[in-house]
């Protein structure tokens, strides 16, 4: 595989050289600073590759060329912004650059409830909790109808725990969960989620997969072109929130996404944590079946538990079968005879991390933790198959 780690940009806290000593070949990273549906200039881009490049570094996967809500809605300026998109593919491939990952999900990108979830040891993790993530979605943001979306037992739940809740507690839900878009500081305001939420109302599951499959048949021919390869993220949560649809959840939805633009630049992000989410999901199982269209792996282990709630574990325990991944990962990467890039996804604050405030889950002691780990089992399986 080709070890990455997530850089956001010169303010990230977590320097290149930090990630160069973490023993990576290159950076994940993206244009923050280009307000999203804005084409993205060559010589912002060149300018950044070079900064990456200084370090002894490359810039091996853009992440995330961000998609306008006007697109996953077909609303306003869709059009413009469609174009756009492909100006800046263009672009990317100007400056040599191959891999572009995005996502589709509706207003929110992941969602957690708890940032600093102690774990046995001490180290800290993410974590999605459901009578905490209901509790903010009924008594705190107060989302109309938004009972209709739960059962009795949930919300009774959900009750019970927010009454538990003191004050404090119950004003650090609601700013986790109104953080939204990772990769900057902003965070919603309340007004905010209701106004985005309302335009949302007449699209359901089926017009936004039409939407993103309009989108797919419009980028994909421009990337095919000039040798880009697009990964699409999958929902984190795999699953529909706030009442928004959410259409990459599945292998199935991965495989109509697929579909919708057949190209080998029609390609996925595949991210173990989101996707392993889900109990139906048979994670070695898909790198199997889709790894053709595997052009970015995101490295991360979730444990599950019945009601639905989720932390993400160590890279090598929790529910994901990492070693049955990442063995399928290496016959592909030999099938294809090429590497693929990958990054430690997240990863716990732990030892010096927990003195420093670092984007929620990219601290670096934890990602570097998870990297060694997945850089031996890698070449444990190599060297014995
Ligand atoms: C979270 C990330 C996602 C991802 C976007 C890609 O940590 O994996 O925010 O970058 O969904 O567009």
């Amino acid at each position: 595989m080709e070890e990455t780690m997530r850089w956001y940009g010169p303010n990230d806290p977590v320097s290149l050289s930090d990630i160069k000593q973490a023993g990576c070949t290159g950076v994940v990273t993206a244009l923050h600073q280009i307000p999203v549906g804005e084409v993205w200039p060559v010589e912002e881009i060149q300018k950044r590759k070079e900064i990456i490049e200084a370090a002894g570094l490359s810039w091996t996967v853009i992440e995330s060329l961000p998609v306008h809500e006007d697109i996953k809605k077909q609303k306003g300026d869709y059009k413009k912004f469609i174009e756009n998109y492909k100006i800046s593919l263009r672009n990317v491939a100007k400056c040599g650059l191959k891999v572009v990952t995005y996502n589709f999900m509706p207003i929110l990108d992941w969602m957690r409830t708890d940032l600093s979830y102690t774990m046995p040891d001490g180290s800290k993790a993410l974590r999605f909790e459901k009578a905490a993530f209901i509790a903010f979605d009924l008594f705190l943001l107060q989302r109309p109808n938004a009972e209709k979306d739960y059962t009795k037992e949930e919300v009774a739940k959900a009750k019970q725990r927010f009454e538990a809740m003191s004050a404090e507690d119950k004003e650090s839900l609601y700013q986790t969960c109104l953080q939204g878009l990772p990769g900057s500081d902003e965070r919603f305001t309340e007004q905010e989620v209701h106004a985005a939420l309302k335009t949302y109302e007449d699209i359901d599951r089926g017009k936004l997969k039409n939407h993103l499959f309009y989108f797919l048949q419009q980028i994909v021919p421009v990337a095919e072109e000039e040798g880009i390869k697009l990964a699409i993220h999958p929902d984190d949560p795999p699953y529909p929130i706030l009442g928004l649809p959410r259409i990459v959840s599945t292998e199935q939805d991965a495989k109509e996404l697929l579909e919708a633009a057949p190209s080998p630049a029609n390609g996925l992000c595949f991210c173990t944590g989101s996707y392993g989410a889900r109990p139906d999901n048979d994670l070695p199982g898909m790198v199997r079946r889709l790894g053709d269209h595997i052009h970015f792996l995101h490295l991360r282990s979730t444990q599950r538990d019945e009601e639905g709630n989720f932390f993400e574990a160590n890279h090598l325990e929790g529910n994901a079968d990492m070693y049955q991944v990442v063995k399928e990962v290496v016959l592909l990467m030999r099938r294809k005879n090429q590497g693929i890039p990958m990054r430690p996804d997240h990863g716990h604050q732990m030892l010096d991390d927990l003195q420093k405030t670092t984007y929620p889950g990219y601290s670096a002691i934890g990602r570097l933790r998870g990297l060694a780990e997945l850089r031996g089992l890698e070449l444990g399986i190599a060297r014995s198959i």
